[in-house]
């Protein structure tokens, strides 16, 4: 009796990802290398720990561990993204059958997820890279997991992907296919990257309450509740209510003494690198990525801080007015970021040719995933729309929403900026907003600036778009222009 999964590394994502599995009524296959010397290995303890009784044989050999797998085999990766993965394809290569399927199931880079597609391809494999967010809890209940790479692989492993996935509240399956090659480790880079903004903004937000209104835990903890019950609706809102309220072992709010820099692992940096790449403005989630670089200069802002002191007025604010304006600074904050995302996974999907599409992956994101939120309901509309828009913010829907939260957003953001308080994400997300609907901006002064010294050439509003113009400035400069190509 052969199982109906493989499953390789058994760390926290395995081994809730195969218990997931078993859970559902699969049978499941799992294997861990063995590290010499060990007596007791991983796989030992955990078929005789939490897998005991349930629907998963352990192996501690590759061969058998393979050979145990009803062909064409699935067999799941969650190992350590990065050389870790390559290192396992190679020892599976020789066991595998034609045909079987390959899944890394872990934060691969998507640059790798294309090579290894390839690879799986030319040896007669198949290979599916896919996000699943969600940690540890998604892997045990259900995560969001967005597969990509060879396609006739889907309708093999779907069944078993979409019963370990959550549901969505209208019961549809947080895990549809995305598309060729390494597309679903790309978007699940984007979901990473707007998870850094969502918390970015929500700090500010955070902070701005504690700064100018002078609110305690308890009172930030009733408004962050209070905000799940409506627009902002969202797993990140409610954990933050949850934070403020909880006490420290020692007495006192736990919060309060939490060292204030803040660590990542590298997909919000991948994201804004294949942003720029792709040449697509993805600001606020760069400015998420800098300041948590910036949060770890402690020392130097400790210095900093006492060469420059930052006044604030003794002003005493309406607390309800605030808290309104901090909403419609967050809130359309987070309209922007989204609106920046999808723009980036709309231009990956023409350059790469993988027609994504982005009301499936927003329907994607409302279970299992953690910036799982009520509002993607609303994306997911505006891109279903028969008129596509051309950009989120203009869709009907959400282009009311801005007009609405403008004024609150920038008088908060005007606010802040006189009582010398940071919120870096709230006035990136203004500036940009502020530059798209500007018919005209400076760039007419870069173009000039780029000419006069390096003969870049501009074109001119009065002539043809598509020629290129240099001017010769200072009289003794030359007629060669520079090549007019874009990076
Ligand atoms: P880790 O990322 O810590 O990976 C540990 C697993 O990789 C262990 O089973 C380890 O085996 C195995 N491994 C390593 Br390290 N090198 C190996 C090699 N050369 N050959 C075979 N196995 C190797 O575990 P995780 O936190 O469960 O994450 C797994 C994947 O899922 C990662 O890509 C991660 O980024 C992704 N992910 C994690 C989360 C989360 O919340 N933790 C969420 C979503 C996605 P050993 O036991 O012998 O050392």
């Amino acid at each position: 009796n052969k199982t109906d999964i493989g499953l390789v590394g058994l760390a926290v994502m395995g081994e809730n990802l195969a218990l997931n599995m078993a859970d559902r009524g699969w049978n499941v296959s799992v294997y861990n290398r063995t590290v010499p010397g060990v007596e007791e290995g991983v796989v030992v303890r955990f078929v005789n720990g939490r897998a005991k009784g349930k629907s998963i044989e352990g192996y501690t050999d590759i061969a058998e561990f393979v050979t145990s797998i009803a062909t064409p085999r699935k067999i799941m990766m969650m190992v350590r993204a990065g050389s870790a993965v390559d290192e396992l394809m190679e020892q599976l290569f020789p066991h595998l059958s034609e045909g079987d399927i390959l899944i890394d199931g872990g934060n691969s880079n998507y640059e790798d997820t294309n090579r290894r597609v390839a690879l799986a391809e030319k040896k007669g494999f198949r290979f599916v890279g896919t996000g699943v967010s969600g940690g540890e809890e998604g892997a045990l209940n259900g995560a969001s997991i967005m597969p990509g790479g060879s396609e006739s692989a889907w309708p093999e492993v779907k069944p078993i992907l979409q019963s370990i996935a959550a549901k969505a509240s209208d019961g549809t399956p947080c895990c549809q296919w995305i598309g060729p090659a390494g597309s679903g480790h790309f978007v699940k880079m984007i979901h990473n990257g707007i998870e850094y903004g969502d918390m970015q903004l929500i700090a500010e937000a955070y902070w701005v309450m504690k700064n100018l209104l002078g609110l305690d835990n308890g009172q930030m903890a009733e408004i962050f509740a209070d905000w799940n019950e409506g627009k902002l609706r969202s797993y990140l809102i409610e954990i933050t209510a949850n934070i403020l309220r909880h006490k420290d072992r020692s007495g006192g709010y736990l919060i309060d003494k939490i060292l204030d820099t803040a660590g990542q692992k590298g997909t919000g940096k991948w994201s804004v690198i294949n942003a720029m790449e792709l040449g697509m403005p993805l600001g606020l989630i760069a400015t998420a990525v800098f300041e948590r670089s910036l949060s770890v200069q402690k020392g130097l802002r400790e210095t900093a801080s006492k060469q420059f002191v930052c006044r604030r007025s003794q002003a005493v604010y309406n607390k309800s007015e605030m808290v309104k304006d901090i909403y419609s600074a967050l809130y359309a904050s987070k309209l922007v970021s989204y609106a920046q995302g999808f723009a980036v996974l709309q231009r990956a999907s023409d350059a790469f040719a993988w027609n994504l599409d982005l009301a499936s992956i927003a329907r994607m994101w409302r279970g299992g995933c953690i910036i799982r939120s009520i509002f993607l309901n609303d994306i997911a509309t505006a891109f279903e729309a028969k008129d596509k828009p051309k950009h989120l913010l203009l869709a009907p829907y959400f282009k009311n929403e801005m007009q609405l939260l403008l004024s609150g957003w920038k008088h908060l953001v005007a606010q802040s900026m006189k009582e010398e308080l940071p919120v870096p994400a709230f006035s990136s997300a203004l500036n940009y907003f502020y530059s798209l609907v500007s018919v005209k901006l400076p760039a007419n002064m870069i173009q000039a600036q780029r000419d006069y010294f390096g003969a870049h050439a501009f074109e001119r509003t009065d002539e043809l778009r598509g020629q290129f113009f240099h001017e010769n400035w200072t009289g003794h400069g030359g007629d060669t222009k520079s090549g007019t190509y874009n990076v």
